[in-house]
């Protein structure tokens, strides 16, 4: 049976090899890029370069959106509903939930079936097993485009909930980010005495492989829900970022990132749980609606 005819907007870094993983697939594929310069190598391996958004929303029954941001999304597809009216829309472009939810209101306003994705990779490793795309929304739209997704990587559906692929996606982004910054200190504190960056970061990377699996641990003292375990209390915790926060000062080296650390903790004891679990500092991130 032949395979169906997608349609890719945007050839960046992103959309460029999402579009040469589907044509590799054996999908009939248009692009259309801004720079339509860009599209030159997909011409090459036999794609149609579309002139026009329009033109190529009204190629593909699977249309892809690789492109910048929620604002680009939104400025190319609305002039286009029409062409895209009973096709599927899959959205890669990353955004943020509310975003997602949006753009999902006002494709079912024109008829389209809309799934939000999120890509959990960089280009290089789309179409391998380690890209892991994660996808919201339709789920007949879901079950339609599901075999090209599984050209691009590990596919997962995650709920009915446009916004909930790219809630994930900013939440690992953010721990991600929080890890990171967790980096930089180190290498700061520790430059002062002549380490490179380099050695710092190999110890970083040691002392947070072993750490890891303390990650699961403070997930059930959350779901267990009583932070009364006897582990780490709020107050200990308080003493040692004091402890963090002076050292990084005495080598002049500021304590900006754990300094937040250590209000939300003087917070909670301030609200008389200095001797609950640590843990329990996630209730001071919820911000009273
Ligand atoms: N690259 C990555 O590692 C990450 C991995 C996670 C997901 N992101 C998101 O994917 C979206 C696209 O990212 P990208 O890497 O392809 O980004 P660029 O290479 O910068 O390409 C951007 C494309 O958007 C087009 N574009 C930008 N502004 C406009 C505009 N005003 N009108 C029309 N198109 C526009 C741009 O066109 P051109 O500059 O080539 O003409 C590119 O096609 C993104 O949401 C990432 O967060 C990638």
């Amino acid at each position: 049976m032949p395979k169906g005819s997608l349609t890719v907007l945007g050839l960046g870094a992103m959309g460029s090899a999402i579009a040469h993983r589907l044509r590799g697939a054996g999908y009939a594929l248009t692009v259309w890029n801004r720079t339509a310069a860009k599209a030159e190598p997909h011409t090459a391996a036999g794609a149609q370069a579309a002139p026009t958004v329009a033109a190529a929303a009204a190629a593909g029954d699977v249309v892809f959106v690789v492109l910048l941001d929620h604002a680009t999304v939104r400025e190319h597809l609305e002039p286009v509903a029409a062409e895209l009216k009973g096709k599927v829309v899959v959205n890669l472009t990353t955004t943020t939930p509310n975003q997602s939810r949006a753009t999902a209101a006002w494709a079912a306003e024109y008829g389209i079936a809309y799934l939000d994705g999120a890509i959990m990779a960089v280009p290089d490793m789309i179409g391998t097993p380690d890209a892991r795309l994660l996808y919201a929304g339709d789920e007949s739209a879901y079950a339609i485009a599901r075999p090209a997704l599984e050209a691009l990587g590990a596919a997962e559906f995650a709920g009915a909930d446009p916004g909930v692929a790219s809630l994930k996606d900013m939440a690992l982004l953010s721990a991600m980010d929080l890890m990171l910054l967790g980096y930089v200190q180190a290498i700061a504190m520790m430059r002062t005495v002549g380490t490179t960056a380099a050695d710092t970061a190999g110890e970083v990377e040691m002392w947070l492989a072993a750490m890891l699996p303390y990650g699961r641990e403070i997930a059930a003292i959350v779901d267990g829900g009583t932070y009364d375990t006897g582990g780490q209390s709020v107050d200990f915790d308080r003493a040692g970022i004091a402890s963090l926060i002076t050292a990084s000062r005495e080598q002049g080296v500021s304590a900006r990132f754990l300094e937040a650390h250590r209000v939300l903790l003087d917070e909670l004891a301030a609200s008389g749980h200095g001797a609950s679990d640590w843990p329990r500092i996630i209730d001071r991130l919820t911000i009273p609606s």
